[in-house]
């Protein structure tokens, strides 16, 4: 039987954590063969929700959950973790200065890199979820330099998800079918969700996404901007933003980074950028990346026409822009 791996969830007493761990503990993470320790980080307010959070784990009796811990103490959290989901964050409230809270995640994931430097397992595995995503894995990885930049990442598996949605949608066929999207940039409504390169499995053989739709003012426009703004369309019809697709976004990202990704298929991938594709190296970027023995790589040398490379720029200028923001918040 494999040994347990420690999985910490930051801000688990919240809405993706309580959709996200029970996934986790069927085994959706990590594959249905691999035990699993939870523990869970949150805050002294949400401490008497979180533990209600740990009652449910127990109660549910999943085979694959071999612990579970509750704290709200990030060294106890963070000690031994092979995986670290970090959901946890301020999130903005009305009339709050974009500043006030970079400001306030920038401390947040100062303080939770240094726990996650000091007291995880060699070779811990990072996602970061909470926005500003990107640059929270920045700031995270300024401040936990022992691990190695490789490992930590931002969540845009969503918004690839739902670019892949949107497709399916569209030509109606399924989901599974419909494969290669790219998520480039912030997971922000800068990004740039890119089919250029996106294909469908027919009868007849994978065919490219722009043949078979066969408009391309829709894929150029409201394909785009649906995408963009779909996480707000989510808070508009439910009053809560994205969790459940959230969650299992976050268990996709982290399952085909440790047991890799498909032959022939890519997944997008916030990264630390090395410069690829004319991306400015230094920001946390989503690029298209495959997973191989648990490491990812960038995609190479795939073609970026001018009405893709103006996107691409467009993105890459708001997370230069979030890092001076951040960098001005440390100071
Ligand atoms: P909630 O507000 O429901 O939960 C956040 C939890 O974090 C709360 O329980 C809070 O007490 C906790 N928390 C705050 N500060 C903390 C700290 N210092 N340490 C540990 N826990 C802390 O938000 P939820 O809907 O669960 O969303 C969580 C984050 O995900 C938000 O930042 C949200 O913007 C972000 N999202 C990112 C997505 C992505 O694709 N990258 C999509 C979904 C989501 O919007």
């Amino acid at each position: 039987a494999k040994e347990p791996l420690r999985v910490l969830v930051t801000g688990a007493a919240g809405q993706i954590g309580y959709a996200l761990v029970p996934m986790i503990a069927r085994g959706v993470m990590l594959g249905p063969d691999q035990p699993v320790i939870l523990l869970m980080l949150d805050i002294p307010p949400a401490a008497e929700a979180l533990n209600g959070v740990k009652m449910e784990l127990v109660d549910a009796a999943f085979p694959l959950l071999k612990g579970v811990v509750a704290t709200t103490d990030a060294v106890e959290a963070c000690t031994g973790v092979n995986v670290a989901v970090m959901v946890g964050g301020f999130p903005r409230k009305e009339g709050m200065e974009r500043k006030d809270v970079m400001s306030k995640n920038v401390s947040i994931y100062k303080s939770q890199a240094s726990a996650l430097e000091k007291h995880a397992a060699a070779n811990c595995k990072v996602l970061v979820v909470a926005n500003p995503a990107n640059t929270n894995a920045l700031i995270l990885k300024e401040f936990a330099p022992s691990i190695p930049e490789k490992n930590i990442t931002c969540l845009t598996r969503l918004d690839h998800n739902r670019a892949l949605g949107q497709i399916s949608e569209r030509l109606n066929v399924q989901v599974s079918d419909v494969k290669n999207v790219i998520i480039w940039g912030n997971h922000s409504s800068t990004q740039y969700p890119d089919v250029n390169h996106a294909t469908v499995k027919t009868p007849a053989g994978e065919k490219p996404v722009r043949q078979l739709v066969a408009n391309d003012e829709w894929l150029n426009g409201e394909f785009i901007t649906t995408v963009q703004q779909r996480g707000a369309a989510i808070i508009k019809a439910r009053k809560l933003s994205s969790a459940l697709s959230a969650a299992s976004s976050a268990c996709d990202h982290i399952r085909d980074w440790v047991l890799g990704t498909p032959e022939g298929t890519w997944v997008s991938m916030g990264v630390y950028s090395d410069g690829s594709y004319n991306v400015p190296a230094g920001l946390v970027y989503s690029f298209p990346v495959t997973c191989k023995n648990g490491e990812w790589s960038i995609v190479q040398g795939l073609s970026i026409d001018e009405f893709s490379r103006k996107k691409l720029d467009l993105t890459a200028q708001e997370l230069s822009e979030e890092k001076a923001l951040a960098y001005s918040c440390l100071s």
